[in-house]
C-alpha cells in the first residue's frame, strides 16, 4: 500500500488542513467517482466537521453513469451534496460554481448583515492522491484566471486563485491519507492507479482485476479483447490476451508481465468502458 504515510504524516497533514480550514468557507472533497468509497479519506467528516461541503465525483467520465447519479444520490441520502465531474475535460465544472453560491448562501447572507461587502467566499480542496485535486485547481482557475495574490494580514502565505465572481480558491489542496487497512480498498486503488505501480505486483494486480471487472460484468473483458473467459480462469484470460496483442518473448511464451500491463493501462485510461469498480451496495 501507499508506505508514504506514517502517522506522524497524518498527524502533520491533519493538523496543516485544519490551520487552512479556518480560513475557507467552502470544502471540496474530491474522490474517484470509480471508487467514491475506497477514494475517500476515513476520517474526513471530523477533519471537516460542519463546514459547508461539496463531494466532488471527479474523473465521472471514466465512470459508468448511472453509477455516477445512483451514488449521487448516495450522498444526498447522507446530507451531502455531490457531483459529478471530469476536470480533464472540463466538464460539470460551472456546476461547482454554480452549486458554491448555494452552499454558502447563508454565510453570504451574515456577512452582508454585518456590512460586509465583497468579501469573497473561499474555498478550499481536499482528498486523498491521484483523484484529480491539481487537475480540478487548473480547471477551476481557467474560470477565471488569475492569481489573487498573497493577502497580507488576512490569509498570510496563501495563494488564493479567483474562480469567478466573489468565489476564491485556496491554490494549494489538502492531501489526505486513503483507508489502508484492508486489502478490498487497496485494491481499488491500485486499479486505478493511486499507489505507485513499483510498489505493486503487476501481475498479481492483473489477475485481480480481471476477476474484479468480470464480477462486474464479463463483457468488459470479452468485447476489449475479442475473447471468451467463460471457464477460463484469470491467468488463462491474461496469458490468452498477451498471444492477441503479441507479447511474446523468446520461444513463444506468452511475456505475462507485458500482457499485464496493458490490461491495466487499458482500463485505467477508460478503453474497456466506463466502469465504476464499487456500488453503495457492495459498502459493508
Ligand atoms: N479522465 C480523467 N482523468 C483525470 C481527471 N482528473 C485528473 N485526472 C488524471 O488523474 C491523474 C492524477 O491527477 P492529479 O490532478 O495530478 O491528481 P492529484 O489529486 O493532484 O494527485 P496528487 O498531487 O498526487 O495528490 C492525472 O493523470 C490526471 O490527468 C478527470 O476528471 N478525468
Ligand atoms: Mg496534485
Amino acid at each position: 500500500m501507499n508506505i508514504n504515510w506514517y502517522p506522524g504524516h497524518m498527524k502533520k497533514a491533519k493538523e496543516s488542513i485544519k490551520k487552512n480550514l479556518s480560513l475557507v468557507d467552502l470544502v471540496y472533497e474530491v474522490i474517484d467517482a470509480r471508487i467514491p468509497y475506497s477514494s475517500r479519506n476515513p476520517e474526513i467528516d471530523n477533519i471537516i466537521g460542519d463546514r459547508p461541503r461539496l463531494i466532488i465525483l471527479n474523473k465521472s467520465g471514466l465512470a459508468d453513469e448511472k453509477a455516477n447519479l445512483i451514488w449521487e444520490e448516495y450522498f444526498k441520502s447522507k446530507g451531502i451534496l455531490a457531483i459529478s465531474v471530469d476536470s480533464l475535460n472540463n466538464k460539470g465544472i460551472d456546476d461547482i460554481i454554480s452549486l458554491s453560491y448555494k452552499l454558502t448562501k447563508d454565510k453570504r447572507m451574515v456577512l452582508e448583515k454585518k456590512g460586509i461587502k465583497n468579501r469573497p467566499i473561499r474555498a478550499m480542496i481536499l482528498g486523498i492522491p491521484n483523484v484529480g485535486k491539481s487537475t480540478l485547481i487548473n480547471s477551476l482557475s481557467k474560470r477565471k484566471g488569475a492569481k489573487v495574490g498573497n493577502k497580507p494580514g488576512v490569509t498570510k502565505g496563501n495563494q488564493w486563485i479567483k474562480i469567478k465572481g466573489d468565489l476564491e480558491l485556496l491554490d494549494t489542496p489538502g492531501i489526505l491519507w486513503p483507508k489502508f487497512e484492508d486489502r478490498y480498498i487497496g485494491l481499488n486503488l491500485a486499479f486505478t492507479g493511486a499507489i505507485k505501480d513499483e510498489l505493486l505486483d503487476i501481475e498479481t494486480l492483473s489477475l485481480e482485476l480481471i476477476e474484479k471487472l468480470n464480477s462486474i460484468s464479463i463483457s468488459y473483458i470479452e468485447k476489449r479483447y475479442n475473447i471468451v473467459t467463460q471457464a477460463k480462469t484469470n491467468y488463462d484470460i491474461i496469458m490468452e490476451i498477451g498471444r492477441k496483442r503479441g507479447c511474446i518473448v523468446k520461444g513463444g511464451e506468452v511475456d505475462f508481465e507485458k500482457a499485464s500491463r496493458i490490461v491495466i493501462d487499458e482500463f485505467r485510461k477508460g478503453l474497456l468502458g466506463r466502469i465504476t469498480l464499487e456500488l453503495p451496495k457492495d459498502l459493508r
